[in-house]
Protein backbone atom coordinates (compact mmCIF):
# COMPACT_ATOMS: atom_id res chain seq x y z
CA UNK A 1 0.00 0.00 0.00
CA UNK A 2 1.29 3.09 -0.89
CA UNK A 3 1.53 6.46 1.34
CA UNK A 4 -1.43 7.90 -1.72
CA UNK A 5 -3.65 5.32 -0.59
CA UNK A 6 -2.96 5.23 3.10
CA UNK A 7 -6.08 7.00 4.61
CA UNK A 8 -7.45 6.79 8.04
CA UNK A 9 -11.18 7.11 8.61
CA UNK A 10 -12.95 10.03 10.69
CA UNK A 11 -13.29 7.34 13.46
CA UNK A 12 -10.41 5.76 13.76
CA UNK A 13 -8.20 9.59 13.73
CA UNK A 14 -11.19 10.67 16.92
CA UNK A 15 -10.43 7.79 18.64
CA UNK A 16 -6.33 8.46 18.27
CA UNK A 17 -6.79 11.89 19.69
CA UNK A 18 -9.22 10.52 22.71
CA UNK A 19 -7.24 8.32 23.61
CA UNK A 20 -3.83 10.61 24.10
CA UNK A 21 -6.28 12.88 25.61
CA UNK A 22 -7.63 10.11 28.29
CA UNK A 23 -4.08 7.69 28.55
CA UNK A 24 -2.39 11.02 29.52
CA UNK A 25 -4.96 12.17 32.18
CA UNK A 26 -4.42 8.61 33.11
CA UNK A 27 -0.76 9.02 33.79
CA UNK A 28 -0.77 12.28 35.51
CA UNK A 29 -3.53 11.38 37.92
CA UNK A 30 -1.86 7.64 38.12
CA UNK A 31 1.68 9.63 39.19
CA UNK A 32 -0.43 11.21 41.60
CA UNK A 33 -2.03 8.24 43.14
CA UNK A 34 1.47 6.76 43.46
CA UNK A 35 2.94 9.65 45.17
CA UNK A 36 0.86 8.69 48.32
CA UNK A 37 3.70 5.41 48.86
CA UNK A 38 6.06 5.68 46.01
CA UNK A 39 7.02 2.17 46.86
CA UNK A 40 6.60 -0.99 44.74
CA UNK A 41 7.05 -4.59 45.95
CA UNK A 42 6.10 -8.25 44.42
CA UNK A 43 5.16 -9.32 47.90
CA UNK A 44 1.95 -8.36 49.28
CA UNK A 45 2.87 -8.21 53.13
CA UNK A 46 5.25 -4.85 52.20
CA UNK A 47 7.94 -6.14 53.95
CA UNK A 48 10.01 -3.03 55.45
CA UNK A 49 12.58 -2.85 52.72
CA UNK A 50 11.62 -5.26 50.31
CA UNK A 51 10.63 -3.05 47.55
CA UNK A 52 12.18 -3.33 44.53
CA UNK A 53 11.15 0.58 43.38
CA UNK A 54 11.16 3.02 45.86
CA UNK A 55 10.80 6.77 44.44
CA UNK A 56 13.29 9.56 46.45
CA UNK A 57 13.29 7.59 49.66
CA UNK A 58 13.70 9.47 53.06
CA UNK A 59 15.33 7.92 55.85
CA UNK A 60 12.51 7.68 59.08
CA UNK A 61 13.24 9.61 61.91
CA UNK A 62 14.33 7.09 64.81
CA UNK A 63 12.47 6.57 68.07
CA UNK A 64 9.21 7.73 66.42
CA UNK A 65 6.36 5.37 65.31
CA UNK A 66 6.44 5.10 62.07
CA UNK A 67 3.36 4.96 59.81
CA UNK A 68 2.46 4.87 56.03
CA UNK A 69 1.62 8.63 56.03
CA UNK A 70 5.24 9.34 56.75
CA UNK A 71 5.73 7.82 53.19
CA UNK A 72 3.51 10.06 51.08
CA UNK A 73 5.12 12.34 48.89
CA UNK A 74 4.90 16.06 46.91
CA UNK A 75 5.18 15.86 43.73
CA UNK A 76 5.23 18.68 41.14
CA UNK A 77 1.82 19.07 39.58
CA UNK A 78 4.06 18.74 35.93
CA UNK A 79 4.11 15.03 36.49
CA UNK A 80 0.70 14.47 39.02
CA UNK A 81 -2.80 15.93 38.21
CA UNK A 82 -3.28 17.95 40.47
CA UNK A 83 0.43 17.42 42.35
CA UNK A 84 1.06 18.54 45.78
CA UNK A 85 -0.41 15.78 47.91
CA UNK A 86 -3.45 15.63 46.50
CA UNK A 87 -3.92 12.17 45.96
CA UNK A 88 -7.37 11.71 46.73
CA UNK A 89 -8.19 14.43 44.05
CA UNK A 90 -5.92 12.42 42.12
CA UNK A 91 -8.24 9.20 41.98
CA UNK A 92 -11.00 11.38 41.29
CA UNK A 93 -9.38 11.79 37.52
CA UNK A 94 -8.00 8.90 37.44
CA UNK A 95 -11.36 6.62 37.93
CA UNK A 96 -13.16 9.40 35.56
CA UNK A 97 -10.96 8.98 32.65
CA UNK A 98 -10.77 4.97 33.29
CA UNK A 99 -14.35 4.81 31.93
CA UNK A 100 -13.76 6.83 28.83
CA UNK A 101 -10.87 5.43 28.30
CA UNK A 102 -12.53 1.93 28.65
CA UNK A 103 -15.67 3.03 26.18
CA UNK A 104 -13.46 5.04 23.76
CA UNK A 105 -11.30 1.89 23.00
CA UNK A 106 -13.89 -0.53 22.99
CA UNK A 107 -15.91 1.65 19.89
CA UNK A 108 -12.33 2.30 18.09
CA UNK A 109 -12.34 -2.05 18.47
CA UNK A 110 -15.92 -2.48 17.48
CA UNK A 111 -15.42 0.04 14.54
CA UNK A 112 -11.79 -1.51 13.48
CA UNK A 113 -13.78 -5.14 13.25
CA UNK A 114 -16.50 -3.69 11.76
CA UNK A 115 -14.83 -1.79 9.01
CA UNK A 116 -12.17 -4.55 8.15
CA UNK A 117 -9.80 -1.79 9.32
CA UNK A 118 -8.37 -4.18 11.59
CA UNK A 119 -6.00 -5.87 8.57
CA UNK A 120 -3.86 -2.74 8.99
CA UNK A 121 -3.54 -3.78 12.88
CA UNK A 122 -3.10 -7.30 13.12
CA UNK A 123 -1.01 -9.56 11.57
CA UNK A 124 -2.27 -12.40 9.49
CA UNK A 125 1.16 -14.22 8.35
CA UNK A 126 4.14 -15.04 10.45
CA UNK A 127 5.81 -13.41 7.45
CA UNK A 128 5.48 -10.01 9.92
CA UNK A 129 8.12 -11.27 12.73
CA UNK A 130 10.74 -11.31 9.82
CA UNK A 131 9.82 -8.18 8.24
CA UNK A 132 9.91 -6.61 11.64
CA UNK A 133 13.40 -8.00 12.37
CA UNK A 134 14.11 -6.32 9.11
CA UNK A 135 12.52 -2.88 9.75
CA UNK A 136 14.50 -2.86 13.09
CA UNK A 137 17.82 -3.25 11.79
CA UNK A 138 16.71 -0.66 8.87
CA UNK A 139 15.86 1.78 11.85
CA UNK A 140 19.10 0.75 13.42
CA UNK A 141 20.90 2.10 10.89
CA UNK A 142 19.12 5.43 10.52
CA UNK A 143 17.15 4.03 7.55
CA UNK A 144 13.78 4.75 6.97
CA UNK A 145 12.05 1.65 5.51
CA UNK A 146 9.44 1.55 3.23
CA UNK A 147 7.38 4.37 2.09
CA UNK A 148 6.48 6.61 4.85
CA UNK A 149 2.75 6.39 5.82
CA UNK A 150 1.96 2.64 5.28
CA UNK A 151 2.22 0.47 8.34
CA UNK A 152 5.61 -1.36 8.07
CA UNK A 153 5.66 -4.74 9.93
CA UNK A 154 7.31 -3.60 12.68
CA UNK A 155 5.02 -0.94 13.33
CA UNK A 156 1.75 -3.23 13.01
CA UNK A 157 3.39 -5.72 15.40
CA UNK A 158 3.96 -2.77 18.03
CA UNK A 159 0.58 -1.58 17.76
CA UNK A 160 -0.60 -4.55 17.69
CA UNK A 161 0.98 -5.73 21.07
CA UNK A 162 -0.40 -2.22 22.51
CA UNK A 163 -4.07 -2.63 21.68
CA UNK A 164 -3.97 -5.90 22.40
CA UNK A 165 -1.19 -6.55 24.96
CA UNK A 166 -0.59 -3.47 27.00
CA UNK A 167 -4.01 -1.71 27.02
CA UNK A 168 -5.57 -4.91 28.43
CA UNK A 169 -2.95 -5.58 30.69
CA UNK A 170 -2.74 -2.50 32.62
CA UNK A 171 -7.45 -2.34 32.88
CA UNK A 172 -7.27 -6.09 33.99
CA UNK A 173 -4.15 -5.01 36.51
CA UNK A 174 -5.79 -1.83 37.44
CA UNK A 175 -8.98 -3.97 38.38
CA UNK A 176 -6.89 -6.08 40.31
CA UNK A 177 -5.81 -3.52 43.16
CA UNK A 178 -9.47 -3.24 43.52
CA UNK A 179 -10.15 -4.51 47.42
CA UNK A 180 -13.66 -5.62 46.60
CA UNK A 181 -12.70 -7.81 43.34
CA UNK A 182 -9.65 -9.27 45.80
CA UNK A 183 -12.52 -10.30 48.50
CA UNK A 184 -14.95 -11.59 46.31
CA UNK A 185 -12.23 -13.45 44.17
CA UNK A 186 -9.13 -13.76 45.54
CA UNK A 187 -7.94 -16.42 42.88
CA UNK A 188 -8.21 -12.93 40.19
CA UNK A 189 -5.15 -11.94 42.54
CA UNK A 190 -2.88 -15.19 42.28
CA UNK A 191 -3.32 -14.45 38.41
CA UNK A 192 -0.82 -11.94 38.31
CA UNK A 193 1.19 -12.97 41.55
CA UNK A 194 -0.86 -11.07 44.22
CA UNK A 195 -1.95 -7.31 44.86
CA UNK A 196 1.60 -5.78 44.69
CA UNK A 197 2.96 -7.46 41.59
CA UNK A 198 -0.17 -6.53 40.19
CA UNK A 199 0.51 -2.83 41.13
CA UNK A 200 3.88 -3.05 39.91
CA UNK A 201 2.62 -4.17 36.21
CA UNK A 202 0.15 -1.40 36.30
CA UNK A 203 3.12 0.85 36.79
CA UNK A 204 5.07 -1.08 34.51
CA UNK A 205 2.48 -0.78 32.35
CA UNK A 206 2.53 3.40 32.69
CA UNK A 207 6.14 2.91 31.71
CA UNK A 208 5.64 0.72 28.37
CA UNK A 209 2.79 3.28 27.43
CA UNK A 210 5.37 6.54 28.07
CA UNK A 211 8.43 4.78 26.16
CA UNK A 212 5.85 4.07 23.14
CA UNK A 213 4.49 7.03 22.66
CA UNK A 214 8.29 8.53 22.76
CA UNK A 215 8.82 6.29 20.23
CA UNK A 216 5.93 7.04 18.31
CA UNK A 217 6.20 10.20 18.55
CA UNK A 218 10.04 10.06 16.97
CA UNK A 219 8.97 8.05 14.57
CA UNK A 220 6.27 10.38 13.15
CA UNK A 221 9.14 13.27 12.77
CA UNK A 222 11.50 11.14 11.52
CA UNK A 223 9.08 10.23 8.50
CA UNK A 224 7.87 13.44 8.26
CA UNK A 225 6.11 15.48 10.93
CA UNK A 226 3.88 17.22 8.26
CA UNK A 227 2.82 14.37 6.29
CA UNK A 228 2.32 12.22 9.07
CA UNK A 229 0.25 14.71 10.95
CA UNK A 230 -1.78 15.55 7.85
CA UNK A 231 -2.95 11.39 8.33
CA UNK A 232 -3.56 11.62 11.70
CA UNK A 233 -5.56 15.16 11.66
CA UNK A 234 -6.97 14.97 7.96
CA UNK A 235 -6.62 11.43 7.28
CA UNK A 236 -5.10 11.66 4.11
CA UNK A 237 -1.67 13.20 2.71
CA UNK A 238 -2.00 15.71 0.00
CA UNK A 239 1.00 18.04 -0.37
CA UNK A 240 -1.30 21.25 -0.15
CA UNK A 241 -2.71 20.26 3.00
CA UNK A 242 0.01 20.08 4.93
CA UNK A 243 0.27 23.28 6.60
CA UNK A 244 -3.32 22.98 7.40
CA UNK A 245 -2.18 19.50 9.04
CA UNK A 246 0.57 21.19 10.97
CA UNK A 247 -2.02 23.68 12.48
CA UNK A 248 -4.83 21.57 13.38
CA UNK A 249 -2.40 19.21 14.65
CA UNK A 250 -0.68 22.04 16.57
CA UNK A 251 -4.08 22.94 17.73
CA UNK A 252 -5.13 19.55 18.65
CA UNK A 253 -2.09 18.90 20.84
CA UNK A 254 -2.53 22.54 22.38
CA UNK A 255 -6.03 22.10 23.26
CA UNK A 256 -5.15 18.78 25.36
CA UNK A 257 -2.78 20.54 27.07
CA UNK A 258 -4.80 23.29 28.09
CA UNK A 259 -7.28 20.79 29.49
CA UNK A 260 -4.81 19.08 31.29
CA UNK A 261 -3.80 22.42 32.78
CA UNK A 262 -7.56 23.95 33.11
CA UNK A 263 -8.28 20.43 34.89
CA UNK A 264 -4.59 21.22 37.59
CA UNK A 265 -5.53 24.29 38.34
CA UNK A 266 -9.65 23.80 38.96
CA UNK A 267 -9.10 21.35 41.14
CA UNK A 268 -6.60 23.02 42.93
CA UNK A 269 -8.24 26.08 43.52
CA UNK A 270 -11.92 24.14 43.61
CA UNK A 271 -11.39 20.87 45.80
CA UNK A 272 -14.90 20.53 46.69
CA UNK A 273 -16.22 20.67 43.09
CA UNK A 274 -14.19 17.80 42.25
CA UNK A 275 -15.34 16.07 45.11
CA UNK A 276 -18.66 16.54 44.17
CA UNK A 277 -18.43 15.93 40.77
CA UNK A 278 -16.98 12.43 41.44
CA UNK A 279 -19.89 12.11 43.98
CA UNK A 280 -22.62 12.18 40.96
CA UNK A 281 -20.55 10.76 38.00
CA UNK A 282 -17.62 8.87 39.44
CA UNK A 283 -18.89 6.52 42.38
CA UNK A 284 -22.32 5.47 40.97
CA UNK A 285 -20.22 3.57 38.33
CA UNK A 286 -17.62 2.09 40.80
CA UNK A 287 -20.54 1.12 43.36
CA UNK A 288 -22.77 -0.57 40.43
CA UNK A 289 -19.83 -2.25 39.29
CA UNK A 290 -18.26 -3.57 42.73
CA UNK A 291 -20.30 -2.25 45.87
CA UNK A 292 -22.28 -6.07 46.08
CA UNK A 293 -19.57 -7.77 46.27
CA UNK A 294 -18.79 -9.90 49.22
CA UNK A 295 -16.29 -10.98 50.56
CA UNK A 296 -14.78 -14.52 51.33
CA UNK A 297 -11.47 -14.07 52.05
CA UNK A 298 -10.15 -16.88 53.90
CA UNK A 299 -6.42 -17.45 53.77
CA UNK A 300 -3.98 -19.60 55.33
CA UNK A 301 -2.51 -18.87 59.00
CA UNK A 302 0.69 -19.15 56.91
CA UNK A 303 0.08 -16.10 54.74
CA UNK A 304 -0.16 -13.60 58.10
CA UNK A 305 2.59 -10.89 56.85
CA UNK A 306 5.33 -10.52 59.53
CA UNK A 307 4.92 -6.93 59.74
CA UNK A 308 1.46 -4.78 59.43
CA UNK A 309 2.09 -1.17 58.46
CA UNK A 310 0.49 1.13 60.76
CA UNK A 311 -1.63 4.34 59.64
CA UNK A 312 -3.32 6.41 61.75
CA UNK A 313 -1.15 7.02 64.85
CA UNK A 314 -2.98 6.27 68.77
CA UNK A 315 -4.99 9.16 69.60
CA UNK A 316 -3.42 11.66 71.86
CA UNK A 317 -6.60 11.71 74.25
CA UNK A 318 -6.54 12.25 77.47
CA UNK A 319 -9.87 10.04 78.02
CA UNK A 320 -8.21 7.01 75.94
CA UNK A 321 -4.41 7.13 77.58
CA UNK A 322 -6.12 6.65 80.68
CA UNK A 323 -7.47 3.61 79.43
CA UNK A 324 -5.22 2.22 77.86
CA UNK A 325 -2.96 2.39 81.00
CA UNK A 326 -5.87 0.58 82.62
CA UNK A 327 -5.71 -2.07 79.60
CA UNK A 328 -8.88 -0.94 78.83
CA UNK A 329 -11.20 -2.63 81.88
CA UNK A 330 -13.03 0.48 82.22
CA UNK A 331 -13.43 0.63 78.25
CA UNK A 332 -17.40 1.09 77.14
CA UNK A 333 -18.55 0.91 73.55
CA UNK A 334 -22.18 3.09 73.42
CA UNK A 335 -24.31 1.45 70.97
CA UNK A 336 -27.16 4.11 70.18
CA UNK A 337 -29.15 6.28 67.70
CA UNK A 338 -31.91 4.73 65.33
CA UNK A 339 -31.76 1.43 67.64
CA UNK A 340 -34.54 -0.35 69.69
CA UNK A 341 -32.43 -1.25 72.39
CA UNK A 342 -28.93 0.85 73.19
CA UNK A 343 -26.39 -0.81 74.75
CA UNK A 344 -23.36 -0.32 76.52
CA UNK A 345 -20.48 -3.20 76.65
CA UNK A 346 -17.57 -3.67 78.08
CA UNK A 347 -14.56 -5.74 76.57
CA UNK A 348 -15.66 -8.78 78.78
CA UNK A 349 -19.35 -7.89 77.25
CA UNK A 350 -17.97 -8.30 73.88
CA UNK A 351 -16.06 -11.30 74.53
CA UNK A 352 -18.74 -13.19 75.80
CA UNK A 353 -20.16 -12.73 72.96
CA UNK A 354 -19.76 -15.70 70.04
CA UNK A 355 -16.28 -14.75 68.27
CA UNK A 356 -15.43 -15.21 64.61
CA UNK A 357 -11.87 -15.08 63.57
CA UNK A 358 -10.87 -13.84 59.38
CA UNK A 359 -7.66 -14.20 57.89
CA UNK A 360 -7.21 -11.36 55.46
CA UNK A 361 -5.89 -9.15 53.01
CA UNK A 362 -5.31 -5.53 54.70
CA UNK A 363 -5.37 -2.91 51.49
CA UNK A 364 -4.79 0.70 52.31
CA UNK A 365 -5.83 3.31 49.46
CA UNK A 366 -2.41 4.38 49.23
CA UNK A 367 -1.18 1.68 48.05
CA UNK A 368 0.76 -0.99 50.20
CA UNK A 369 -1.00 -4.30 52.10
CA UNK A 370 -0.78 -7.14 54.65
CA UNK A 371 -2.98 -10.31 55.50
CA UNK A 372 -4.06 -10.66 59.25
CA UNK A 373 -6.01 -12.65 61.35
CA UNK A 374 -8.81 -10.35 63.35
CA UNK A 375 -10.70 -12.04 65.81
CA UNK A 376 -13.97 -10.32 67.16
CA UNK A 377 -18.03 -10.04 67.31
CA UNK A 378 -19.84 -9.78 64.02
CA UNK A 379 -21.27 -6.59 63.56
CA UNK A 380 -24.49 -8.49 62.61
CA UNK A 381 -24.31 -9.82 65.85
CA UNK A 382 -24.37 -6.58 67.39
CA UNK A 383 -27.22 -5.25 65.45
CA UNK A 384 -29.36 -8.57 66.85
CA UNK A 385 -28.59 -6.98 70.55
CA UNK A 386 -29.54 -3.78 69.69
CA UNK A 387 -31.91 -4.04 66.89
CA UNK A 388 -31.77 -0.97 64.67
CA UNK A 389 -35.05 0.76 63.49
CA UNK A 390 -36.36 0.62 59.80
CA UNK A 391 -35.43 4.38 59.43
CA UNK A 392 -31.78 2.81 60.21
CA UNK A 393 -30.11 3.22 56.75
CA UNK A 394 -25.86 4.08 57.95
CA UNK A 395 -24.01 3.34 60.85
CA UNK A 396 -21.40 5.63 62.05
CA UNK A 397 -18.85 4.54 63.94
CA UNK A 398 -16.73 7.05 65.82
CA UNK A 399 -13.15 7.24 67.29
CA UNK A 400 -10.95 8.69 70.19
CA UNK A 401 -8.06 9.98 67.65
CA UNK A 402 -8.45 13.79 67.00
CA UNK A 403 -6.37 13.88 63.98
CA UNK A 404 -4.78 17.01 64.77
CA UNK A 405 -3.62 16.22 67.78
CA UNK A 406 -2.29 12.49 67.16
CA UNK A 407 -0.56 13.03 64.11
CA UNK A 408 2.61 15.06 63.54
CA UNK A 409 2.08 16.69 60.36
CA UNK A 410 -1.64 16.49 60.35
CA UNK A 411 -3.46 17.79 57.18
CA UNK A 412 -6.55 17.85 59.06
CA UNK A 413 -8.03 17.96 62.78
CA UNK A 414 -11.40 16.64 64.02
CA UNK A 415 -12.13 13.09 65.43
CA UNK A 416 -11.94 10.60 62.79
CA UNK A 417 -15.23 8.87 62.22
CA UNK A 418 -16.73 6.28 59.44
CA UNK A 419 -20.15 5.65 57.99
CA UNK A 420 -21.50 2.34 56.79
CA UNK A 421 -24.02 1.38 54.82
CA UNK A 422 -26.67 -0.76 56.38
CA UNK A 423 -26.11 -3.25 53.70
CA UNK A 424 -22.29 -4.24 54.31
CA UNK A 425 -22.98 -3.71 57.85
CA UNK A 426 -24.74 -6.52 57.17
CA UNK A 427 -21.77 -8.39 55.20
CA UNK A 428 -20.52 -11.81 56.74
CA UNK A 429 -17.32 -10.71 57.34
CA UNK A 430 -17.92 -7.21 58.83
CA UNK A 431 -16.11 -7.48 62.00
CA UNK A 432 -15.30 -5.52 65.11
CA UNK A 433 -12.16 -6.65 65.97
CA UNK A 434 -10.68 -7.07 69.32
CA UNK A 435 -7.81 -9.27 68.51
CA UNK A 436 -5.23 -9.19 66.06
CA UNK A 437 -3.06 -12.49 65.31
CA UNK A 438 -4.44 -13.72 68.29
CA UNK A 439 -3.00 -11.42 70.83
CA UNK A 440 -5.53 -8.33 72.09
CA UNK A 441 -5.02 -5.39 69.27
CA UNK A 442 -1.72 -3.78 70.13
CA UNK A 443 -2.22 0.49 70.73
CA UNK A 444 -1.47 1.21 66.98
CA UNK A 445 -3.84 -1.18 65.07
CA UNK A 446 -6.53 0.22 66.86
CA UNK A 447 -7.25 -0.63 70.49
CA UNK A 448 -9.45 -1.79 72.05
CA UNK A 449 -11.72 -2.35 69.28
CA UNK A 450 -11.55 -1.26 65.34
CA UNK A 451 -13.92 -2.14 62.53
CA UNK A 452 -13.46 -4.26 59.46
CA UNK A 453 -15.07 -4.14 56.22
CA UNK A 454 -12.86 -6.98 53.85
CA UNK A 455 -14.31 -5.60 50.25
CA UNK A 456 -13.38 -2.01 51.51
CA UNK A 457 -9.82 0.00 51.51
CA UNK A 458 -8.07 0.38 54.95
CA UNK A 459 -9.39 4.08 56.01
CA UNK A 460 -13.05 2.86 56.42
CA UNK A 461 -11.90 -0.03 58.96
CA UNK A 462 -12.48 2.52 62.22
CA UNK A 463 -9.86 1.82 64.57
CA UNK A 464 -9.69 3.06 68.51
CA UNK A 465 -13.90 2.97 68.26
CA UNK A 466 -15.93 4.65 71.34
CA UNK A 467 -19.16 4.63 69.83
CA UNK A 468 -21.69 3.09 67.66
CA UNK A 469 -24.62 5.00 66.19
CA UNK A 470 -27.33 4.16 63.67
CA UNK A 471 -28.71 6.98 61.59
CA UNK A 472 -30.92 7.95 58.73
CA UNK A 473 -28.35 9.00 56.78
CA UNK A 474 -24.56 9.87 57.10
CA UNK A 475 -25.15 13.21 55.36
CA UNK A 476 -26.27 14.16 58.89
CA UNK A 477 -23.04 13.36 60.04
CA UNK A 478 -19.96 15.97 60.71
CA UNK A 479 -19.68 17.87 57.09
CA UNK A 480 -21.59 15.18 55.31
CA UNK A 481 -19.30 13.49 53.18
CA UNK A 482 -19.71 10.28 54.81
CA UNK A 483 -16.42 10.15 57.00
CA UNK A 484 -13.34 12.12 58.62
CA UNK A 485 -11.31 11.33 55.36
CA UNK A 486 -14.23 12.46 53.01
CA UNK A 487 -14.72 15.28 54.98
CA UNK A 488 -10.88 16.96 54.83
CA UNK A 489 -9.35 15.21 51.94
CA UNK A 490 -12.01 15.12 49.54
CA UNK A 491 -11.62 11.53 49.13
CA UNK A 492 -14.63 9.67 47.95
CA UNK A 493 -16.67 7.33 50.29
CA UNK A 494 -16.70 4.67 47.58
CA UNK A 495 -14.17 2.78 48.88
CA UNK A 496 -14.51 -0.33 46.74
CA UNK A 497 -11.64 0.58 44.20
N1 LIG B 1 -9.57 6.02 64.22
C1 LIG B 1 -8.84 5.84 63.12
N2 LIG B 1 -9.06 4.75 62.38
C2 LIG B 1 -8.34 4.51 61.26
C3 LIG B 1 -7.36 5.43 60.83
C4 LIG B 1 -7.13 6.58 61.64
O1 LIG B 1 -6.28 7.43 61.33
N3 LIG B 1 -7.89 6.75 62.78
N4 LIG B 1 -6.63 5.17 59.68
C5 LIG B 1 -7.26 4.26 58.71
C6 LIG B 1 -6.38 3.84 57.64
S1 LIG B 1 -6.03 4.97 56.44
C7 LIG B 1 -5.95 2.54 57.53
S2 LIG B 1 -5.10 2.00 56.17
C8 LIG B 1 -6.16 1.58 58.60
C9 LIG B 1 -4.81 1.08 59.07
O2 LIG B 1 -4.94 0.07 60.01
P1 LIG B 1 -3.64 -0.47 60.73
O3 LIG B 1 -2.90 0.71 61.28
O4 LIG B 1 -4.12 -1.40 61.78
O5 LIG B 1 -2.82 -1.19 59.69
O6 LIG B 1 -6.86 2.13 59.67
C10 LIG B 1 -7.88 3.04 59.35
N5 LIG B 1 -8.60 3.39 60.55
MO1 LIG C 1 -5.16 3.79 54.61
Amino acid sequence: MSVEHLTYPLWLRTAHWLNVLFLSLLARSGLEILSAHPKLYWNDDCRLGSEWLAIRPRPTPPGELFTADDQEQDWHSLVALPGHRHWDLGRHWHFAAVPLWILTGAAYLALLFGTGEWRRLVPTSWDVLPGAWHTLVAYLHFRIPDPAGTHNPLQQLTYFAVVFGLAPLSIATGAAMSPAVAARFPGYLRLFGGRQAARSLHFLSLLAFTAFSLVHVAMVAAHGLGRELALMVLGQVREPDLARALALGGALIGGIVLVHVAATRFTLRRPDLVQDAAERFVDPVRRALLGRLKSVQAYDPGRISPYLWVNGRPPAEPDWLALAEGGFQDYVLEVGGLVERPLRLSLADLRALPARTQVTLHVCIQGWSGFAAWTGVGLDTLMDLCRPLPGARDVVFRAFDDKGRSEPRPKASGFYYGTVPMEMARHPQTLLAYDLNGAPLPREHGAPLRLRLETQYGFTMVKYIRAIEFVASFREVGKGRGGWPEDNLYRSREASL
